[in-house]
């Protein structure tokens, strides 16, 4: 740990590395304490480089063993080495081999960075900056080398030793206990894709035979007793691949792929050349402990990381300024495969109430950052939901403009063109733009200029003209380093819904280029005129959420109630309803912030009711129609002054009184929704578990369920996870009888299952009670919690400051003092998880002033903190710009 601030890396500053490192080969010796690490490096420097420049290589808290130069040891005066950097000066100009000794304490390794052990198993993470921990190298992506890799462990300790690539040689070592694996990856790739792990596993295999006829090996290893609980993954990970050769003509290109579950990771996969490392969360699966939206996650992460291996692998980015070159495209990818797999709509819907609840409070805050930043101080700060989701949202707009076959066009050129090169986003851009035709430079400010815009859209209908005219306008709001915008290009669906229903079709457009029915928004106002509208529309806009932008029309309550009667977009029936919902939730926060009665009006619950009794809709769509915006997406809209207090009582309140207007009717469908048969995870069976848990949690809230007969029952016949923490959610969160004997049970069937038991975590972290905070405090100190392990961590403190806002935002400020004493703990161990924590302050400048100051006092006791890690440091700098 460093008591200054490192200087900043700045996109600017990017200059090729002297040296290329063409070949590497490691002999890595494990063992507990001390294994030892040799790396064979074949270096040569390129001709751009000045003659004579020393070759200065990363590392990160190393101990320096040996060094030896073309086969004979460096003398002393020739080299300087620190834990964080070697150099070497006085080299050949011709190629050379260097060769690096270092030695490594895994068990040690509490940063879950380089080389770890995790329950034993040896494992690795060195995105983005971990290899450096292994050896000393030019860790940065754009240095990229073949690697074998020399596995030695003990037999007993570890039967299992996997390498990147393909497995070339194994056997024992004569006399002794231990045994070795060797492997050779042909591909050229960076530092942070190296991987190893070795360690005593189970093995669950299956093949797959790739477009071209070969025949891939599929592993996944986890420890004994899980191999049960690998179905889903292996059957995702044979979907994904068939998927990418089909939709994008992507092809597998090894011999095997293994994907190895472990239970301390710091984030939730990772892309590794042919050996994935997961957070085991993201690979087991058994109905009884896996809830649907953890099948529904397995199923994307491991898609993602698959996806990897064409973007991010093959083609990896040049410098991390290009980190949604890799991310952002495999988010499109993997939201897509999880398109075509569901529904596409209720898909969508999810994804844009991520994007709305975790990137635009991001976006409206002081960690606001470009989808490409131009400065950080620590990368590992910026797999954030602007670089991911933003990214990702970026891409689909591209789709959108230039229409599936040039983008399909673009895509396939960009693998033509940067295969096993690492690239840029500008690089990415011109595929596209040489594919279409389309001048891309407007558009490309999307990477560049962070918030999010606004777009502004009234509306005119002339009957005697037959014209229907839109005026739209566009700004983007300033942010942190960005105090002026210019406008982007915004791709606008939109249709005009008539009085029948029915889309009006046919009709000629003025004052903006449509394509399809997208028209493409580019200056800071348009006005839109549509001729010959033989009679008033409702216009449905930004339909599929074709751009994330803040919407403000000045559509009526009755417009936007139509639209969620009649739309023909799916994804607009289910915005209009949530558009409605909000205000009404506005009106009701403001109500109980002036100790007012809460009202709601009826059109509101009329229009609920008749989603959930409409039967010839998709029950996983009826499930969402009935979710009421979220308490950070009613913070979000009201700004300024937040009383998350105030948002939470409105809303339970709100649900309360719409659960008793339509009691009967939920109850119907409620009864209509009990699953028919077995468990199944597929997505007509979830829909169903979906539709009838939400109806649970109305029931619950209203006066009829008061008694907690209902929710108790649901929690008794519970055959599958999924039923079984809906129902455990609802009586702790509704405080009902029966709650704590519920808690028991609960804890009692999966006392020994961690990842089930996180779920009981969260559920009490989430409570929204005043006790909340001591529950958390108390919960700590449970046997199956581990501040050591981040699965355990994020289940009960990061839930608690960022699932529970009226508690973590408690008007005494106990609540942030709290999270700042833990952050500074686990600085000590994790900066990279303690740095996650300490981002749920984020939001604290639109908070009240009195729980403002209290954030900003929690905030600055981290910040004057001496022995900070640059994680947390820059997180907490950053938040109180
Ligand atoms: N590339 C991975 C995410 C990841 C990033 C950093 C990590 O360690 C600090 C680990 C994983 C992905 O997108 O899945
Ligand atoms: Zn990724």
């Amino acid at each position: 740990m460093r008591p200054d601030t490192p200087a900043p890396v700045r996109l600017e500053d990017y200059r090729p590395t002297d040296f290329a490192i063409d070949t590497v080969s490691l002999d890595i010796r494990l063992a507990p304490k001390a294994t030892q690490v040799r790396a064979r490096l074949a270096i040569r420097r390129r001709d751009t480089a000045a003659k004579g420049a020393p070759l200065v290589l990363d590392g990160d808290e190393l101990d320096l063993v040996s060094l030896a130069l073309d086969g004979r040891p460096l003398a002393a005066d020739a080299y300087t080495a620190a834990p964080d950097r070697l150099e070497i000066r006085a080299l050949p100009d011709g190629p050379f081999v260097l060769e690096i000794e270092t030695r490594l304490d895994p068990d040690a390794n509490t940063k879950l960075m380089g080389l770890y052990r995790s329950s034993g198993t040896y494992c690795t993470q060195c995105e983005a900056e971990g290899f450096r921990r292994i050896t000393y190298f030019l860790d940065r992506p754009d240095c990229l080398s073949v690697y074998t890799t020399r596995i030695e462990a003990r037999e007993s300790d570890a039967p299992v030793l996997l390498g990147n690539g393909n497995p070339v040689e194994a056997g024992r070592i004569e006399g002794t206990d231990r045994h070795y694996a060797v492997w050779h990856d042909p591909h050229p790739k960076p530092a942070y894709l190296f991987a190893m792990v070795a360690g005593d596993l189970a093995r669950v295999s299956n093949r797959f035979t790739t477009a071209d006829g070969r025949d891939v090996a599929l592993n996944i290893y986890v420890e004994h007793g899980n191999e049960g609980a690998c179905d889903w993954a292996m059957d995702s990970l044979k979907r994904s691949m068939r998927w990418d050769e089909e939709v994008f003509g992507r092809i597998y290109d090894l011999e095997v792929f293994n994907i190895v579950a472990v239970s301390d990771f710091n984030m939730g996969a990772m892309e590794n050349k042919g050996l994935n490392i997961f957070n085991d969360k993201y690979v087991l699966a058994s109905p009884d402990t896996a809830t649907d939206q953890d099948y529904a996650g397995i199923e994307a992460v491991i898609a993602h990381e698959y996806f990897h291996n064409w973007t991010g692998n093959r083609i990896t980015c040049r410098d991390w300024f290009q980190l949604c070159l890799k991310e952002g495209l495999t988010v499109f990818r993997d939201q897509e495969f999880s398109s075509d797999m569901r529904s596409r709509p209720v898909k969508r819907i999810a994804d844009v109430r991520l994007l709305k609840s975790h990137q635009f409070p991001e976006d409206a805050g002081p960690l606001a950052h470009p989808v490409r930043p131009r400065l950080y101080h620590e990368i590992n700060n910026f797999y954030t939901a602007t670089v991911y989701e933003k990214g990702a949202e970026v891409v689909r707009m591209l789709k959108a403009l230039l229409g599936p076959e040039d983008f399909r066009a673009g895509m396939d050129l960009f693998f033509e063109r940067h295969d096993g090169e690492a690239t840029t986003v500008e690089a990415f851009l011109a595929c596209f733009q040489e594919a279409s035709g389309r001048d891309l430079a407007q558009f490309s400010l999307w990477y560049e200029q962070a918030g999010t815009p606004t777009l502004t859209v009234d509306s005119k209908y002339e009957p005697e003209a037959r014209r229907f005219t839109m005026t739209v306008r566009q700004s983007v709001p300033p942010t942190p380093k960005q105090s002026a915008k210019k406008p982007m290009t915004i791709p606008l669906k939109a249709a005009l819904i008539g009085p029948d229903g029915t889309e009006m079709t046919g009709l000629s457009v003025a004052g903006a280029e449509m394509t399809g029915d997208t028209l493409h928004i580019r200056n800071p106002s348009h006005m839109i005129v549509f001729s010959d509208v033989p009679a008033r529309p409702v216009p449905s806009l930004l339909r599929e959420f074709s751009a994330p932008v803040h919407l403000k029309s000045d559509l009526s309550d009755a417009d936007l109630l139509f639209l969620a009667a009649r739309d023909t977009d799916p994804f607009n029936r289910w915005q209009a309803l949530q558009s409605v919902a909000l205000s009404a939730l506005i009106k009701a926060t403001q109500a109980a912030a002036g100790q007012r009665p809460i009202t709601v009006d009826p059109e509101l619950v009329d229009a609920i009711g008749a989603s959930i009794a409409d039967d010839s809709l998709d029950p996983a769509f009826r499930a969402l129609c009935l979710q009421l915006p979220g308490e950070t997406d009613l913070a979000r809209e009201i700004g300024k002054d937040v009383d998350p207090e105030a948002i939470c009582q409105a809303r339970r309140q709100v649900r309360a009184t719409i659960a008793d207007r339509l009691a009967e009717t939920m109850l119907a469908t409620y009864t209509a929704m009990t699953s028919p048969g077995p468990f199944s995870p597929d997505a007509a069976a979830s829909g169903r578990r979906a539709l009838r848990n939400v109806l649970l949690e109305y029931l619950s809230h209203g006066t009829g369920g008061q008694d907690g007969t209902l929710a108790r029952a649901h929690f008794d016949a519970a055959d599958n996870m999924t039923d079984r923490a809906a129902a455990l959610g609802v009586l702790v969160h509704a405080r009902l009888p029966g709650h704590e004997e519920a808690l028991a049970a609960f804890a009692d069937r999966h006392g020994h299952t961690p990842l089930a038991l996180d779920k009981w975590f969260t559920i009490q972290a989430t409570a929204p009670f005043g006790d909340a905070l001591d529950t958390v405090k108390r919960l700590t100190t449970h046997a199956g919690f581990s501040m050591g392990n981040p699965n355990r961590v994020r289940a009960l403190i990061g839930a608690f400051a960022t699932g529970n806002q009226s508690q973590f935002n408690r008007a005494d400020g106990a609540g942030f003092d709290y999270l700042a004493e833990v952050v500074l703990s686990l600085d000590k161990t994790n900066p990279q998880v303690a740095a996650r924590l300490a981002s749920a302050f984020r939001s604290w400048r639109s908070l009240e002033p009195e729980r403002q100051a209290r954030a900003e006092a929690a905030l600055r006791h981290v910040a004057a903190m001496a022995e900070l890690s640059p994680d947390v440091r820059d997180i907490v700098d950053r938040c109180l710009q």
